[in-house]
C-alpha cells in the first residue's frame, strides 16, 4: 500500500465482513483443495481469507510461503485481502495485506514499526484484553472477538463469550468487530444481531458439502440484520 493510512480508513465494516480462516494444518486437506476451496469461496463473495497454519500438520516455512503467495494471487484476482495469522515475516514475504495477532503474539506496535503497510486485526476474548489493547484500537483495522460458542477447530480456545460478552465488548469500540467461533449458517443472524460487523468462520465452510449455499447464506443473513 502507498497509503496505508487511506486503505485502512477504506475499509469500512463490509469490506471487512466475511473472513474465511483456513490452512493445511487445521483442514486435512491438500494444496489443490485448499486453493480449490479459497476460490469457491473469494466466487461466492468471501471479502477475507487469514491463512492460519497450526498444530502438528503445520507444513515448513518454505511450504507455508509458496501457499501464502499463492493464495495472494488468487485473493488479488477477486479483490479479497490476505491476512496471515501470527507471522509477520510471512506477510511481508508474501506481499499479503494484513497480519492476524492474538495477544500474545508479535505487538501492535512491533507490527507498524516493522512493517506499516500492513492491516493489523487483533484478537479479543475478554474484556480484560480490550482494557488491555485499548492503546493498539487505533492502529488495527479489525478485531476478532471470541470464540462467540464452543468450537472444537481451537484446541487452546478461551472460554465461549456468548452474544452477551460479544454486544458487551462491541459497546466499548470503533473498530469494525468479527466475531468468531462456532459460527454457521444457523446462528449467523444471532450473532450479527447481536451487533457483529462481520463473521470468521473455519468449520461453517470447511466442512460444508455446499459451499457456495453456506457463503451465500452467511452474507444474506449480514444483509438482513
Ligand atoms: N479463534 C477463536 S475461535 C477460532 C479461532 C481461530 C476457531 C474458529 O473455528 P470455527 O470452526 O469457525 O469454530
Ligand atoms: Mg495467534
Amino acid at each position: 500500500w502507498k497509503n496505508p493510512e487511506k486503505v485502512r480508513e477504506s475499509l469500512t465494516g463490509e469490506s471487512l465482513s466475511r473472513q474465511l480462516v483456513i490452512g493445511l494444518g487445521n483442514v486435512q486437506y491438500d494444496e489443490q483443495k485448499l486453493l480449490g476451496l479459497v476460490e469457491e469461496a473469494c466466487q461466492a463473495g468471501m471479502t477475507v481469507v487469514q491463512y492460519r497454519e497450526k498444530g502438528e500438520k503445520r507444513v515448513d516455512f518454505e511450504k507455508r510461503l509458496e501457499i501464502a503467495r499463492k493464495l495472494k494471487g488468487l485473493c488479488a484476482a477477486y479483490g479479497v485481502l490476505l491476512f496471515i495469522d501470527d507471522d509477520v515475516d510471512l506477510a511481508i514475504l508474501s506481499k499479503a495485506d494484513g497480519v492476524h495477532v492474538g495477544q500474545d503474539d508479535t505487538s501492535v506496535e512491533a507490527i507498524v514499526e516493522r512493517a506499516p503497510e500492513l492491516l493489523i486485526g487483533l484478537s479479543i476474548s475478554t474484556m480484560q484484553e480490550l482494557e488491555k489493547s485499548k492503546k493498539d484500537l487505533a492502529q488495527i483495522t479489525y478485531i476478532g472477538v471470541g470464540p462467540v460458542y464452543e468450537t472444537t477447530t481451537k484446541t487452546d480456545a478461551k472460554p465461549a463469550i456468548g452474544l452477551e460478552g460479544l454486544k458487551a465488548i462491541k459497546n466499548q469500540v470503533k473498530v469494525p468487530v468479527i466475531a468468531i467461533g462456532g459460527i454457521n449458517e444457523e446462528n449467523a443472524v444471532a450473532v450479527y444481531s447481536a451487533g457483529a460487523d462481520g463473521l470468521a468462520v473455519i468449520s461453517a465452510i470447511t466442512n460444508s458439502d455446499h459451499l457456495i449455499e453456506t457463503v451465500k447464506k452467511l452474507i444474506k443473513h449480514g444483509e438482513a440484520t
